[in-house]
């Protein structure tokens, strides 16, 4: 099983204060900077866009986790100046294309990520298992920060983990979005995930500094 990693949420960051924000997740040994693109058909909901990705870019050499909500991917791919080192998702149920979607992420040199609705089994994974680099386990409906988790969703990484651990596929990662509190965290890592979206219900919680909430976070994770 891969090391556990941190991916805040920049759609839940205070926007007055971006550099300040960065600089203390470079201090704190942030992972990846997780991007949310939704173009209001996918969700309900519009969020950032390739500009956002590009000014991030300039700001900090943290890699990106860009996590594109929109219908059709596979047609929108090359707008998205994608860079080697990031981590790219497409959801399963955005394409008839999702292979070759996968596919022509790895040929940027970024890695590829699956992501799957809540409703979406698990094994839609198994004839995408050479494809992928990981597997997005939505753990709440996408398309909006400060939801509910879906209960079911811990059994859902279970099984995700015993379908990476029965087929040799180990080196995939697990990532999981949406609610991963500091209390679903933990339960979250003990159901086999190993990066961890956090936003307004952790990283972002108001109640305690930023650098705080991060360590906060890395010792429940195991980081
Ligand atoms: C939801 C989106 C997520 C949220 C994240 C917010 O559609 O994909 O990445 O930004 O879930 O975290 P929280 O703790 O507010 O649920
Ligand atoms: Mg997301």
């Amino acid at each position: 099983m891969k090391k556990p990693k941190l991916s805040p949420s920049l759609m839940c960051i205070d926007f007055a204060k971006i550099e300040q924000t960065l600089r203390i997740f470079e201090e704190n040994g942030i992972d990846y900077l997780h991007i949310d693109i939704m173009d209001g058909e996918f969700v309900p909901n519009y969020a950032l866009g390739i500009n956002f990705c590009d000014q991030i870019r300039k700001l900090t050499k943290i890699p990106l986790d860009i996590h594109l909500m929109i219908n059709r991917p596979d047609l929108k791919l090359d707008c998205f100046n994608i860079q080697p080192n990031e981590f790219v998702s497409v959801h399963w149920e955005s394409t008839p294309h999702v292979q070759r979607t996968l596919a022509a992420i790895r040929a940027e040199g970024a890695k590829a990520m699956l992501a799957i609705n809540p409703a979406t089994p698990t094994e839609v994974i198994k004839y995408l298992l050479q494809d992928i680099d990981g597997i997005l386990v939505m753990t709440v409906n996408p398309g909006f920060a400060g939801q509910p988790l879906v209960p079911a969703m811990l059994q859902k990484i279970r099984d995700t983990r015993n379908l990476l651990e029965g087929t040799g596929h180990t080196d995939v990662e697990i990532e999981v979005d949406g609610n991963v509190s500091f209390e679903n965290a933990k339960l979250m890592r003990e159901a086999g995930a190993t990066m961890f979206v956090g936003g307004s219900s952790s990283i972002f919680f108001t109640q305690l500094p930023l650098s705080s909430n991060i360590q906060k976070m890395n010792a429940i994770i195991g980081k």
